[in-house]
């Protein structure tokens, strides 16, 4: 057990925040939870407000993802992959005496959520491997390209709190970095177009609103992926710090409506570039929407695009 454990405050963490273990605050724990899934419940927490949850959120603004051990917990990359070669990645999170952790507990209807971005930001994939009895867990992963990549463990161990722990993937070959693009605001993936309205804001919490169309027609019957309409995953361009999100609403609570909009909080960490990543299903399929936004210093006011209700509800 670890003596950090600070289970009541960590509760509250778990309960709301959008999985990939943004962890602005370490003892917040980052999270992946909607609380949605009656399915786990008891693996999570009742749902709590958002309010409740930023309050909480206060005591530490390290980011998630920055360290491969953290509070004991050690991410272990075992597989070297070879650029363009579909191979099993195979991993394991150690618990402070050099164990594999075989029990966690469930966050959006998964025990791990890990994700593979290329250190450029360029590329990112959201995955879920399969644990072994032994602790093992594995994936079949395909880098397309040789190069440095930033793989994160998004988990919660059984009695300790949700850690997004962050490991280097190296695989050789020739390298080309791509420039970390400019704003983009519009993502376009399978025919479907997906636009980003709101802003990140250093230091508070920005609403963020992506609009899902197809054809030029708003989609109104997202699918639920996940226990969410929307997984976004939110990077800081220079290190790959996780941001806090966490999506407004879930599937099934009698007022959050299946598109054409999903919401979501984030707050950014510090001024700078940042890359997101919106995961969201519909007709059976999952995509992936790509955005690059910047983010000016904080200034204690309201962000431009920031709706009032929303952006006082949740600053701190
Ligand atoms: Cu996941």
């Amino acid at each position: 057990m670890n003596a950090a454990t600070k289970l009541g405050a960590y509760v509250l963490g778990l309960a709301v925040v959008f999985g990939g273990a943004l962890g602005v605050g370490n003892m917040t724990g980052p999270v992946v939870g909607e609380p949605p899934a009656e399915h786990h419940a008891a693996a999570t927490k009742p749902t709590e407000s958002h309010g409740g949850h930023q309050a909480e959120q206060t005591k530490n603004d390290t980011p998630g993802g920055l360290q491969v051990s953290e509070k004991g917990y050690t991410l272990n990359p075992l597989t070297t992959l070879k650029a363009g070669k579909k191979a099993d990645f195979r991993f394991t999170v150690t618990d402070a005496g050099g164990e594999p952790v075989t029990d966690y507990q469930v966050q959006h209807d998964k025990k791990m959520h890990f994700i593979v971005v290329s250190r450029d930001l360029d590329t990112f994939q959201h995955v879920h491997p399969e644990m072994a009895a032994d602790g093992v867990w594995s994936v079949p992963l395909t880098l397309e390209s040789a190069g440095a990549y930033r793989a994160f463990a998004d988990f919660a161990p059984t009695g300790g709190e949700a850690l997004t722990l962050g490991a280097d993937l190296l695989v050789a070959g020739d390298h080309e970095p791509k420039p970390l693009p400019e704003e983009t605001r519009t993502s376009t993936v399978d025919g479907y177009e997906v636009k980003l309205d709101g802003d990140l804001a250093a230091g508070s919490t920005g609403k963020l609103t992506l609009t899902v169309s197809k054809d030029g027609k708003p989609v109104t019957d997202l699918e639920p992926y996940l226990g969410a309409y929307g997984h976004l995953v939110a990077l800081r361009a220079g290190d790959l710090a996780y941001l806090h999100v966490h999506p407004d609403g879930e599937p099934g609570d009698g007022k959050t409506k299946p598109g054409p909009e999903i919401v979501f909080y984030a707050e950014a960490p510090s001024a700078g570039g940042y890359r997101l990543f919106l995961d969201f299903q519909h007709e059976g399929k999952v995509r992936t929407a790509d955005f690059t936004l910047r983010t000016g210093p904080a200034t204690g006011a309201p962000t431009p695009d920031a709706e009032p209700t929303g952006h006082g509800e949740h600053s701190h």
